[in-house]
């Protein structure tokens, strides 16, 4: 989903991560790289501009919070800046004991009536009575195709192909569904002869219904006219939430981005498929994290908090000047664990989520539950020297841990490349990492 404009920005952040120090050079260089990335995902000059510049203001004038790097916190500052353009979280709430009612808005082919079908069927799941009415009079197949999909998901549907006036049926539906249903939703036109007839249409249709909400299906493939689409939409019938579609194909997602900047409204779901099913609550947090190529780095922070990741500052600095105990490297694994699987962790280090695989990540999680083993069957010279184990040593571990000698080999192995990497300070995100939980 949203591959280029996903690729442009972790390239992006990979080149502020790899840079050597962060200075206004570097800092400048980062924003021309995060506006090229936006324009190129469809996003207006202006809405790219006015972002990358509140991230560069900020970037050069905020001092980073205690015990983050300048690096993490310009991270922390473009992932903020999004995340409150694309509004926080999504979803709909409805009052459970009244008949909601919810018009659906749109260009013609944008998704208006799968959309209508797919939330018709996610709330029935959640215990809903739901109705639809089929307000589409312009279209030849329109009230057909809705009838369709609410056969599909058993839900009731009210049309009348004899009643060309959309607002009558409209105002009819809703009569109709008022005093059984608890949604009821509106289907309507896209299509016009001309773009005014139809904003005119809703217009009436939403004034005469007075709907609970008026929600925008916005095509996600569409590029920069999302912006004045949006807009002409919202200015004639205020939008109160943003459903983009066809985010499982080429969408660059500029134009969803723009409509919710159009509006000021949140994106509450977003369509990822043909299918009845392909429907997803958006979260704007979890979606910004999906782009940036980590979790949410507040979740980091409230993560280590919750692990009280208490970090011995001398074995810190014994262990990154490469003297190296087996019990260190149990310690190392304990404290990944509390910080929970590798998996997440690795996630939220910006710069290096991209490049680690996930098998691999949960492969090294199961051999650390051996390891684990292995170092509490070893004796406590062993464990502070651990060259000095030979193999009746090993065999004798072996046996007592119910481990292979395999694995103790492979233990010792491991010991020795961590010793050495740290003595060489090559893996510097590891030092960083370190260094976060407490280190120098
Ligand atoms: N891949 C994909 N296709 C979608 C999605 N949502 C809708 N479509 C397709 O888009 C096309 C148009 O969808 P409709 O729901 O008919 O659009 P509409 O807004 O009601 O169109 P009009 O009635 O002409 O105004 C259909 O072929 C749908 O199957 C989605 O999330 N993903
Ligand atoms: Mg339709």
């Amino acid at each position: 989903m949203l591959d280029s404009l996903r690729d442009g920005l972790q390239k992006a952040l990979q080149k502020l991560v790899g840079a050597s120090a962060v200075d206004e050079t570097v800092v400048k260089e980062f924003v021309r790289n995060l506006q090229r990335t936006l324009i190129q995902a469809d996003v207006s000059v202006k809405l790219a501009l006015s972002l990358t510049e509140r991230v560069q203001k900020r970037a050069l004038e905020e001092k980073p919070l205690g015990g983050i790097t300048r690096k993490d916190q310009i991270v922390t500052i473009l992932y903020e800046e999004l995340a409150k353009l694309l509004g926080g979280e999504g979803g709909l709430q409805l009052d459970r004991n009244k008949a909601n009612v919810i018009v659906m808005l749109g260009i013609q082919g944008s998704g208006k009536t799968t959309t209508t079908g797919k939330l018709a069927r996610y709330f029935t799941k959640r215990g809903h009575r739901v109705g639809l009415v089929a307000a589409d009079t312009f279209r030849p197949g329109a009230v057909a195709q809705l009838k369709t999909i609410a056969g599909t998901i058993g839900v009731e549907i009210y049309s009348d192909e004899k009643e060309r006036d959309s607002i009558k049926i409209a105002k009819a539906g809703k009569k109709h569904f008022e005093s059984t249903k608890n949604l009821i939703i509106i289907d309507t036109a896209g299509r016009h002869k001309e773009e005014k007839g139809l904003l005119d249409e809703m217009k009436k249709i939403v004034s005469e219904v007075k709907p609970d909400v008026n929600i925008l299906v916005i095509d996600g493939t569409i590029g920069q006219q999302g912006y004045n689409q949006a807009l002409a939409f919202h200015q004639t019938s205020p939008v109160g939430g943003i459903i983009v579609t066809k985010l499982d194909g080429a969408a660059k997602g500029g134009g969803a981005l723009a409509a919710v900047a159009a509006t000021g409204t949140r994106i509450l779901y977003i369509g990822t498929g043909e299918r009845v099913d392909d429907l997803e609550e958006f979260s704007g947090t979890r979606f910004v994290g999906r782009l940036l190529g980590m979790g949410d780095i507040k979740a980091l922070i409230e993560m280590a908090k919750q692990a009280e990741v208490v970090v011995d500052e001398k074995q810190v600095k014994r262990m990154m000047s490469g003297k190296l105990t087996m019990d260190d490297l149990l310690a190392q694994f304990e404290q990944l664990k509390k910080f929970g699987s590798f998996k997440k962790v690795v996630e939220h280090i910006p710069g290096v989520s991209g490049s680690v695989k996930t098998e691999d990540l949960e492969k090294a999680e199961d051999r650390a539950k051996v390891y684990k083993v292995i170092i509490q069957s070893m004796t406590k010279v062993e464990r502070e020297n651990p060259d000095k184990i030979n193999a009746p040593r090993i065999k004798r571990i072996a046996f007592g841990s119910g481990t292979t000698e395999k694995d103790v080999r492979e233990l010792l192995t491991r010991y020795k490349q961590t010793k050495n990497l740290m003595k060489s300070g090559k893996n510097r995100e590891f030092r960083q990492l370190m260094r976060r939980m407490g280190g120098q």
